[in-house]
């Protein structure tokens, strides 16, 4: 939201090759998961960190919550604006892990193997969070029940929807659509969609 504020007008807030939309498209690899039982959900933390931490849907749920809004970007070119998310923050999940010092990347990791990579710096922003509900609705199976992280200063496709851990790293490694052509990074106001060589 930083980032936002520091752009004004509309026009400031979307970035170039990208047209605004009202909708909320769906977009993803593979088949939407639908949950019937939440006992057998869990969030992973593991990788560089000292211990690693579990936390079941009923310990997810009982984290602090609270409101974020922020502007969304997505690679195939449609952006959203001011969208209200309720979530929790990323610094609520990672006061109950200690990271070793050599943590500089983050993998998130979602259902089906799916994965996206980040710096460990812009996963920590206080505009990072995990996204349980959009617009006042719970989120939609489509769009990443029960729980999707949203990173919105970079391509939409860094959100992993239905997200189920956390692998931190030492080195930056690719996650699939990373893996398939697109950027490493995906600044979307500089443009970074794919990264082909
Ligand atoms: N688990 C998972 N998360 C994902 C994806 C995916 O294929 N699997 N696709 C990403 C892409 S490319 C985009 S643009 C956004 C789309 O989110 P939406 O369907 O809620 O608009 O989800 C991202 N998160
Ligand atoms: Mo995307």
């Amino acid at each position: 939201m930083m980032e936002n504020e520091a752009r004004n007008n509309v026009s400031d807030r979307i970035p170039p090759g990208q047209t605004l939309t009202e909708g909320f498209p769906v977009l993803h690899y593979g088949s939407v998961p639908y949950y019937n039982d939440m006992s057998k959900w869990d969030f992973r933390v593991f990788g560089l960190v000292e211990e690693e931490v579990t936390l079941s849907y009923q310990d997810f749920i009982a984290l602090p919550r609270r409101e974020f809004k922020n502007d969304i970007h997505c690679v195939t070119t449609w952006s959203k604006l001011d969208n209200v998310w309720e979530g929790v923050a990323v610094s609520e999940v990672m006061k109950r892990v200690k990271l070793k010092p050599e943590a500089k990347y983050v993998m998130l990791h979602a259902e089906h193997g799916w994965t996206t990579n980040l710096p460990l710096d812009d996963f920590l922003r206080d505009t990072s969070f995990f996204g349980l509900k959009h617009n006042g609705q719970l989120l939609s199976p489509e769009h990443g029940y029960p729980v999707r992280a949203v990173v919105p200063h970079l391509y939409f496709w860094k959100s992993a929807k239905w997200i189920r851990g956390l692998e931190f790293m030492a080195k930056d490694k690719p996650g699939f659509w990373e893996r398939n052509g697109y950027h490493m990074y995906g600044d979307p106001f500089k443009e970074q969609r794919y990264d082909f060589d």
